[in-house]
């Protein structure tokens, strides 16, 4: 075993038997050594062409005594877990001073710096082993909200950038020996995505892996993040990182968020952390929470089963850290809570589709391929209004929106990245999560990079062969998204109930049991195709897709089934209350067999018993 794996062992050890105690501050404590210019540049960067002093992160190499004793002061006062100083050790936020170009060096020698101060202790005591969290912050930016009140779709960073940097320092960290990566004060969930897309990927490219710790911040009492999602949103959002830590940091004072940090918690299925502010600023920027306060406030949650991992962040110092650590004396951990297996999305707040669930509406209206009127707008550059057609979908019940933008005059992708970020700054929109429908993987990949939620992909299947199928798999799980899987493979789109089942056994067995897809993220689409079209071999295809359905229900566990309701009727193009009549007939004998959800106009959906009993009559003749 290396040594970094049975550390590693050592760490999770530790979390199941006892609350861990992780450090506290480290800017208020280099504001207390009162360091000049001189001390920021050192010889290295002495005739640096831009003022230094502020750019914490830069005495990793310049004053690296100074980084070392507040580590020593921090594993004095008993923290188990101490925070390597690197949290704007990002291209982006170094970009501040114009050194970019040294963002990952700072992660690598900060790593290095906490690695040697927390073994010399764990050598002195090897009883208490010392651990290092590798902090990855969020950098100045946000990826799903505008800088600029006037241009609500504008962005001053993207996915893509944000994982470049997150890249970096993953490498930096876990170079200079970090036992955990901590991507910390996440105050928008697409940063924080990006950072796990980027952790992922390095693990993947590496083989070389690490405990994820996640903490979010709760910036005011509203019991939402920067970006507006709920606690229950946000760990929706995340959850794909299989956390060994979630919990919170820097934000109001414990006792302002409590609520929000339970939510939190009772979302999660692992271990739980809270290191918190000694409050907020007061005038004179002074932090009023005293070491008596925390450890009377933080021993009460403990004991009543909350915490893995405690500790501090803005303004509390080793004397915090050690009330805290006292106060956690002999309170049992928090246990690992298991959950459900159910489908959890989300948009701002979270969606969950589970036995109790009835029928899942999405949305279908903003799709320039299904609505005349859309494609309109959206070659207009209309998105006014067409943020009206999303609204008023959500308005009408749909729980999810599908976004489609496939159509020959457009660019599908510049168009979904344009209209997503629009819907990021609509709460009454983007509340509810998105499905991002698309043909062509590289316009689904450009839409999943605008969403802070957990999304569904519509689609993926084996049209082009296994080794693709599995690809796209494994990417819409490092961007945390639910799949559309459609009964397609090499031969062309099931139409049959052999093909149908036959193709969605095949592609459970790859995602499920090959590459460790979650099955509760996996919705099947066993096609859904017009009938009475006049052609004697389509009068079936309403039986079979209503046959495939049982079928997926009971054989392959946790998956769902989802279809384009109003495909079932094209044939009726143009006389609404038959198409209406033919997708409640179908809908009630499809439900009953276990569909989950259908991609449906959401505000003419007729009401089964309410038909004419001669339409109904006939439409079941048509659809059975
Ligand atoms: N499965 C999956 N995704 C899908 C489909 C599917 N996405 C697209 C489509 N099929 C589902 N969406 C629609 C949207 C609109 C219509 C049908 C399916 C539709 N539109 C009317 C028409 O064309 O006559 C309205 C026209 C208008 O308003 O201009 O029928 O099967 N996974």
């Amino acid at each position: 075993m290396s040594q970094s794996t049975s550390r590693i062992a050592q760490l999770t050890n530790a979390l199941k038997n006892r609350i861990l105690v992780i450090d506290g501050a480290m800017g208020s404590l280099i504001q207390s050594y009162k360091l000049e210019e001189a001390d920021y540049r050192g010889p290295r960067f002495a005739d640096f062409h831009t003022d230094l002093k502020g750019n914490n992160d830069l005495l990793t190499l310049t004053r690296p005594d100074v980084i070392r004793e507040i580590h020593q002061a921090y594993l004095d006062a008993g923290a188990d877990v101490i925070e390597t100083n690197t949290f704007n050790s990002t291209a982006i936020a170094q970009g501040d001073y114009d050194l970019q170009g040294i963002a990952e060096e700072l992660n690598r020698v900060g790593a290095e710096l906490a690695r040697e101060v927390a073994d010399a202790e764990t050598a002195r005591n090897p009883e208490k082993p010392r651990f290092v969290a590798g902090v990855i912050g969020p950098t100045p930016r946000t990826a799903s909200i505008s800088p600029d009140v006037n241009d609500p779709g504008a962005r001053n960073t993207n996915f893509d950038e944000l994982v470049e940097n997150y890249y970096a320092a993953t490498r930096g960290l876990i170079t200079g020996g970090a036992d955990i990566l901590m991507i910390e004060t996440i105050f928008d969930s697409l940063n924080a995505k990006a950072a796990v897309y980027a952790v992922l990927q390095y693990f993947e490219d590496t083989g070389d892996e690490r405990p994820i710790m996640i903490s979010v911040t709760f910036p005011d009492t509203s019991g939402r993040t920067l970006s507006g999602q709920t606690p229950t949103a946000f760990w929706n959002s995340i959850a794909h990182a299989k956390p060994l830590i979630i919990g919170t940091n820097c934000g109001r004072r414990f006792s302002e968020i409590r609520p929000f940090v339970e939510e939190l918690c009772e979302a999660s299925d692992c271990y739980f952390s809270g290191h918190f502010n000694a409050g907020l600023p007061n005038e004179f920027g002074e932090y009023d929470e005293t070491p008596e306060d925390m450890h009377g406030e933080l021993k009460e949650f403990a004991q009543r089963g909350f915490l893995n991992l405690v500790g501090g962040c803005c303004g509390t110092t080793p004397a915090h850290i050690k009330a805290i650590g006292e106060a956690m004396d002999g309170i049992a951990p928090r246990p690992l809570p298991t959950r459900e297996p159910i489908c959890r999305l989300s948009g701002l707040e979270p969606f969950h589709i589970d036995a109790s669930s009835l029928f899942v509406n999405v949305g279908e209206r903003c799709n320039v391929t299904g609505s005349a009127v859309f494609k309109r707008l959206i070659l207009e550059n209309d998105y006014d209004a067409a943020l009206s057609v999303a609204r008023q979908q959500v308005e009408n019940g749909a729980q999810v929106i599908d976004i489609n933008m496939d159509e020959g005059m457009l660019d599908a992708k510049h168009a979904i990245v344009t209209f997503l970020n629009l819907i990021a700054a609509e709460p009454d929109i983007c509340r509810v999560p998105i499905m991002v429908d698309s043909s062509k993987w590289d316009v689904i990949e450009a839409g999943l990079k605008c969403i802070q939620g957990k999304p569904i992909v519509n689609s993926i299947s084996m049209k082009e062969g296994e080794d693709e199928f599995r690809e796209r798999a494994r990417a819409c799980m490092k961007y945390g998204a639910a799949v559309v899987v459609m009964a397609f493979d090499e031969d062309g789109q099931a139409d049959t109930f052999a093909r149908k089942a036959e193709i969605c056994k095949r592609s459970y067995e790859i995602l499920v049991n090959e590459i460790g897809f979650p099955p509760q993220d996996i919705i099947f689409d066993p096609n859904i195709f017009a009938v009475a079209t006049g052609i004697e071999e389509h009068n079936n295809y309403a039986v079979d897709f209503i046959e495939a359905t049982a079928y997926i229900k009971k054989e392959l566990p946790f998956a769902m089934v989802s279809g384009g309701v109003s495909n079932v009727s094209f044939s009726f193009r143009g006389n609404n209350p038959v198409r209406e009549a033919i997708h409640s007939v179908f809908l009630y004998h499809a439900i009953k067999a276990g569909m989950d959800m259908g991609i449906v106009n959401a505000s003419q959906l007729a009401i089964y018993d309410d038909l004419p009993k001669e339409l109904r009559d006939h439409v079941e003749d048509v659809i059975l």
